[in-house]
């Protein structure tokens, strides 16, 4: 095809609200109900490529919410690259971030439609240009965040019965350190030995809680501890990661986003492992430069979530798929949250593990017509 057939004709962006299937409890709230934002991308050979970026609890997980990433998307991004040729996506990302600081979410959801656009365009997966598969399945971790022990274990249990996860994170940080560490310890005695078990703090603690709390949570069998701190203190990040030995892994979250970050906390030996999220980074491409990171450092990687629809979370796949195998499995278990879906078919689950999946683009069917349901401007809900 020549040129012109890639050139971007147009971009359209949308706000979805699809609830979950019961609450959602993290350190700083709880949340019922999920808005993406949809980004589609029109080329002038007729192909459409889907993006998605998605914020939890508005923006309650960092600066981000779905009405600042549908603002910086209509009246930033699109205008930027809209008439061009879509295929140069370094080029694209240098105008994104010439026209508007930050916004990495914004970004992400739309270099991801490009990518698919051009993947489609080309009948290929999108693994192929974002370096080649390496990986074909990743444990598939499940979140057990209901607030209530009892009900967190019964969850367990089905979810292990399905075979469909034996890798288990729990979200703490909202009730006393001393309440959380016995949560911790009643699961994991009901679980007893049979999955393994990981925290997500989400900043809640200073460095004074964590000193005192996270040998406590390693005793109860925690094995993998996720962003225990707040984001800016790497010091109190550094010092549980050097106290706690081999006994359990640090894993940053919320302080690493950009690849400046990553190449921080690695100089700083300051974590084990790198939480990877493609919206977090600004897109795939940033994804596997915060992945290179970590591979030259030594660091290890998770495949992160945001809790996206299929689309998002087979995006995420795709990239993932491509990295090393210094990993820690993933949680892409975002569409399984959520009472429905985007998409035709969902990635498939086996045996506890996510089947990565191939193409065309991220190799998922996007349903326009459960798009149209939950738009939130047809169905004139309000912000969370
Ligand atoms: C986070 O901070 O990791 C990922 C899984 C989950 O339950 O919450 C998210 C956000
Ligand atoms: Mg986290």
């Amino acid at each position: 095809p020549d040129d012109a057939s890639w050139r971007i004709e147009r971009i359209h962006a949308r706000i979805v609200d699809i609830p979950t299937i019961r609450p959602h409890k993290f350190s700083f709230g709880a949340i019922n109900r999920q808005s993406p934002v949809i980004v589609q991308l029109w080329l002038a050979n007729g192909a459409c490529g889907f993006g998605e970026a998605a914020t939890i609890g508005g923006p309650s997980w960092n600066e981000e919410s779905p009405e600042t990433i549908l603002h910086a998307i209509q009246n930033y991004l699109a205008p930027a690259v809209n008439g061009a040729d879509a295929r140069r996506f370094a080029e694209h990302i240098n105008r994104f971030d010439a026209v508007c600081k930050g916004n990495a979410f914004a970004k992400s959801a739309v270099e991801m439609a490009l990518i698919d656009a051009v993947a489609r365009s080309l009948g290929v997966p999108a693994w192929q240009l974002l370096g080649g598969k390496r990986i074909e399945r990743l444990p598939l971790a499940w979140t057990l965040a209901s607030g209530d022990s009892q009900r967190d274990l019964e969850e367990a249990e089905q979810m292990m019965q399905a075979r469909r996860h034996r890798l288990f994170k729990l979200k703490i940080g909202a009730r006393s350190p001393a309440d959380d560490v016995a949560h911790v310890t009643r699961i994991a005695r009901g679980l007893d030995g049979r999955a393994d078990m990981t925290v997500d703090v989400n900043q809640a603690w200073d460095g004074n809680t964590a000193r005192r709390y996270l040998p406590q949570l390693v005793e109860a069998g925690v094995t993998l501890i996720e962003q225990p701190v707040a984001k800016w203190d790497v010091q109190a990040l550094r010092e549980a990661t050097q106290s706690l030995g081999s006994a359990a892994l640090i894993m940053a979250d919320e302080t690493v986003c950009s690849a400046q970050d990553a190449y921080m906390l690695a100089s700083q030996r300051a974590c084990h492992v790198f939480s990877l999220k493609v919206a977090k980074h600004g897109g795939l491409l940033r994804t596997r430069e915060v992945a290179a990171v970590a591979q030259a450092a030594g660091i290890g990687w998770y495949g992160g979530t945001m809790l996206e629809t299929s689309l998002g979370s087979a995006a995420s796949a795709h990239v993932f798929s491509t990295l090393s195998d210094q990993h820690h499995g993933c949680e892409l278990f975002g569409p399984q949250l959520l009472v429905d879906d985007i998409v035709e078919q969902p990635m498939a689950v086996r045996d506890y593990e996510l089947q990565l999946p191939d193409g065309p683009g991220f190799g998922v069917v996007v349903d326009e017509k459960r798009l149209e349901r939950f738009d939130r401007a047809r169905a004139g809900l309000t912000p969370t």
